[in-house]
């Protein structure tokens, strides 16, 4: 539909042009406006609630004519965009980072005050939007802001789930999970009524000649659901590039049946399937790297995929190109597998609905994509009973099986009767029952596959990807290093840390620069820095102890040590080890005379995190550190050498509190379990010190910050299988100092030690698979340097100047300029050129 106003009438248009606030005045009449008209109160009944809905309507506005002109500027300049296709998106709260990015915080600010409000409590109103379960969609976030950042022509797609991750309430010393219902009234997105997409399901699948007497698929019946659009803004920082995020909610299609069920007196039913659509969008799965195989989760995901594709098929026509040239136009990135099914839904789409010839479709899908890996545990490798695929997306599985059998058929070419390879590739596992293997799938359907961190990336060549290297050969395989968006991570979080890295720097360039961090290493013998570099530490502390205070209760002394644990709760990233460890120093401390304990180095041990509700293992983790808490924090002889606190319903908005103000933070998962990890950076970023393994991006923070000024330990990935392996067949003793932490748990010093059972006999009893025992001693003992290095406070805060001076690699923005050249062939838009068109002139 032709929608564009006639010549002689823009004029009008033109002479109206809308344009956002400027300055303080527009933004406080922009402000009243919005209490008085769209939330229909007065200066009698305004109160922070509605003071945060105004303010964020009066940004909301600004970016959604920024958003216009980048999508018009996108549009002329007709150029290659990206879409990142991602389950989840952690994106935390909106208001200060778009305040931050546009660069009218100050404005916003005074305004505010004048109109009797206090900045930090307004922005203090906003819910979090947790989209996401933990590393992998806060990625997703981070990427999201630097492709608006750099420029470039991008869209995020995901799910709007009406429930984020749960929020996680501690009782009595348990997790219980209470629902996130968030959006309640979301002021940052855009309802899109009509940009809907049908998306069906079920039904069968059935041949037919067309008019040139081929024969094609059709694939006929079964039920339909409607996809919503609803876009979330995305402001650059320091640019009027603002990108989208669009995200489908699912409704019912209405449609005469709903009608008719409706007029035969059938309301019930008819209000049962609108619900039942809804639901599709309903509720995040609150699973970190786990996957569960359950109908509504792949529904999700064909849902999301289709309505994506739909939309980004539909704007490649609009430009009337030839099918060829769509990997010129687009390229897809798969954040994960959860997207895999776009694979299979735009072959379909090209052969079934735009009559392509196979070979030459698949040509397109395969330039097209390009599938990043996140993790090589098995449990959250995805797998679909073929059975549920034949029954839900019957269509879908037909093409599956034809993918898989030209792949195979090449796979015999190149390596003729080597049986047992085929079987090892197949996209379908010849298991009881049947399965399609999604990572097999992402890689034969993408050109290129990525790990996020070194080590990870060279782990997926040489194990779980192995005989993909040798069937299409290494250059497939690529690294990006994940990375941390230093806006939020730095400017945001520690707005005093980047004033003073301001002040040495001369600008906030490095903000959109990070390398020119380094240039704090010369003012490394800068009293008057030191000093304040320690002050800010030592402030983000009192305001972490603070929160400790009001949310359990538990008063800690900001200048002890303060040793930070948030993260998902997962035996691989082993808080048990943590928590072990504490209860080891604990009956060290204990055993000591007053005086000799007069010298222990104070601490605080901190832990925050969610454990999946189904993850017994995880909730008795969680259950430990809290009553390991309770006994500790209420010792007389420990007083305040020794704080144990778990902080609950750790998220986004927390995060940016506790991150600040670590001394060190731990990242101690078993050599070779954890991918990347991005909050090693975050933490880094902003002063702390880690203590960790080498796994993740742990080994290239190191190499970067050198060894001095990281506390590693543990055994080596290469070592892991044999130390297992040893468990399984040797005799597996372990170690003497954890044997009596175990003991003390039997003892009931830490309550019923029933509760705790399964976590000893994990390690003592079924071969120690994370290897807790082994890195225990290691682990111990580094601990003790890092209290001995803390006691001298001028080397500490050296090694924490020359940390964050030399952090510049772990920029999002690095990592995304790499995805940009090496996988996606595309380069930013100008923001402003004589023609409009966004092109280089
Ligand atoms: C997670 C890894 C992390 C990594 C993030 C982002 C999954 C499946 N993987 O180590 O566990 O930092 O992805 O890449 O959630």
């Amino acid at each position: 539909v032709e929608a564009s106003i006639p010549e002689p009438q823009r004029e009008a248009w033109t002479k109206h042009q809308v344009s956002g606030f400027k300055d303080k005045d527009e933004f406080e009449s922009e402000v009243v406006r919005h209490v008085e008209t769209t939330l229909a109160r007065s200066m009698f009944n305004c109160d922070e609630s509605a003071a945060y809905s105004a303010a964020s309507l009066a940004f909301r506005d600004r970016l959604i004519l920024e958003w216009n002109r980048t999508q018009q500027r996108q549009t002329f300049a007709d150029s290659k965009r990206v879409y990142y296709l991602s389950l989840e998106f952690l994106m935390g709260r909106a208001l200060d980072n778009a305040m931050l990015n546009i660069g009218l915080k100050d404005v916003a600010k005074s305004g505010l005050s004048e109109l009797g409000f206090r900045i930090e409590d307004i922005i203090e109103q906003e819910h979090d939007a947790a989209l996401g379960n933990g590393g992998l969609g806060r990625l997703a976030a981070c990427f999201l802001d630097s492709l608006a950042s750099l420029n470039y022509p991008a869209w995020g797609y995901g799910l709007r789930y009406r429930y984020g991750i749960f929020k996680q309430e501690i009782i009595d010393g348990y997790q219980v999970e209470v629902p996130d219902y968030w959006l309640d009234f979301n002021p940052w997105e855009f309802p899109r009524h009509d940009v809907t997409v049908d998306i069906q399901f079920y039904g069968y699948v059935h041949k037919v000649q067309d008019e040139s007497g081929r024969f094609v698929s059709r694939w006929e019946g079964g039920e339909t659901v409607k996809a919503v659009a609803y876009d979330v803004p995305i402001p650059g920082y320091d640019t009027p590039s603002t990108n989208n995020l669009r995200l489908w909610s699912s409704k019912a299609a209405s449609g005469e049946f709903d009608f008719q069920k409706f007029n035969n007196g059938e309301y019930e039913s008819s209000v049962a399937d609108q619900q039942r659509a809804e639901t599709i969008s309903a509720v995040l799965y609150p699973n970190d790297n786990l996957e569960r195989g359950k109908e509504l989760r792949l529904k999700q995901q064909y849902f999301w995929v289709a309505a994506s594709l739909y939309d980004i098929v539909r704007r490649f026509k609009k430009s009337k190109r030839a099918w060829r040239e769509f990997p010129d136009q687009v390229a897809i990135q798969l954040n994960d597998t959860h997207p895999t099914l776009a694979i299979v839904e735009l072959q379909r789409i090209l052969v079934d609905l735009e009559g392509l010839e196979w070979d030459e479709a698949w040509n397109i899908v395969t330039a097209t994509f390009g599938y990043t890996n996140h993790t090589v545990l098995p449990e959250a490798l995805e797998k679909w009973p073929v059975g549920l695929f034949q029954h839900l997306l019957p269509r879908h599985l037909q093409i599956i099986y034809d993918i898989n059998l030209f792949f195979l058929q090449s796979v015999e070419r190149k390596f003729p009767g080597d049986r047992d390879l085929l079987r090892r590739v197949s996209i379908i596992e010849e298991s009881q029952p049947k399965m399609v293997r999604m990572a097999f799938l992402a890689i034969v359907g993408s050109h290129k596959v990525n790990g996020v961190a070194e080590l990870h990336s060279d782990l997926i060549k040489t194990t779980i990807f192995k005989d993909f290297v040798n069937i299409f050969g290494v250059d497939k395989f690529t690294n990006v290093t994940n990375g941390i968006t230093p806006r939020r991570w730095l400017h945001q979080a520690n707005p005093r840390l980047s004033a003073l890295i301001k002040s040495k720097v001369g600008s906030l360039d490095f903000l959109k620069d990070l390398t020119l961090l380094n240039k704090i290493e010369l003012s490394i013998n800068d009293k008057e820095f030191r000093r304040e570099w320690a002050d800010i530490k030592y402030s983000n502390k009192v305001r972490l102890a603070k929160h400790i205070k009001e949310s359990t209760g538990v008063s800690v002394d900001p200048s002890a040590l303060f040793d930070v644990q948030v993260k998902r709760i997962h035996e691989y990233k082993r808080q048990q080890l943590n928590i072990f460890g504490v209860i080891h120093r604990y009956l060290t401390l204990k055993a000591q005379s007053p005086e000799e304990r007069k010298k222990a180095q104070p601490r605080v041990t901190i832990f925050g995190g969610k454990a999946a509700p189904g993850y017994w293992m995880a909730k008795q983790i969680i259950h430990l550190i809290n009553t390991v808490g309770n006994v500790v924090n209420n010792d007389k002889d420990i007083g305040d050498l020794l704080k144990v606190v778990f902080l609950e319903d750790y998220n986004v908005s927390k995060a940016e509190i506790i991150t600040p103000a670590s001394d060190i933070s731990e990242h101690i998962s078993t050599a070779g379990t954890e991918a990347s990890g991005t909050s090693n950076m975050k933490f880094v970023l902003n002063g702390g010190l880690i203590i960790g393994t080498c796994d993740g991006a742990n080994i290239e923070i190191t190499r970067e910050i050198g060894e001095n000024n990281i506390f590693l330990f543990g055994n080596l990935a290469e070592d892991v299988e044999d130390l297992r392996h040893s468990h399984t067949y040797g005799n597996h003793q372990i170690d003497p100092d954890l044997a009596k932490v175990f003991e003390e748990i039997e003892k009931g010093t830490f309550g019923n030690p029933h509760d705790f059972a399964s976590l000893i006999s994990a390690v003592r009893d079924h071969g120690d698979y994370y290897l807790v025992s082994d890195d225990f001693r290691s682990y111990i003992e580094t601990h003790a340097l890092v209290d001995e290095a803390y006691k001298n406070q001028e080397e500490w805060i050296t090694k924490s100047i020359t940390s964050v001076a030399r952090m510049g690699f772990f920029s999002s923005d690095r990592c995304i300029n790499e995805y940009a050249e090496g996988i996606w062939n595309i380069e930013p838009l100008k923001t402003q050129t004589k023609d409009g068109t966004g092109k280089d002139e």
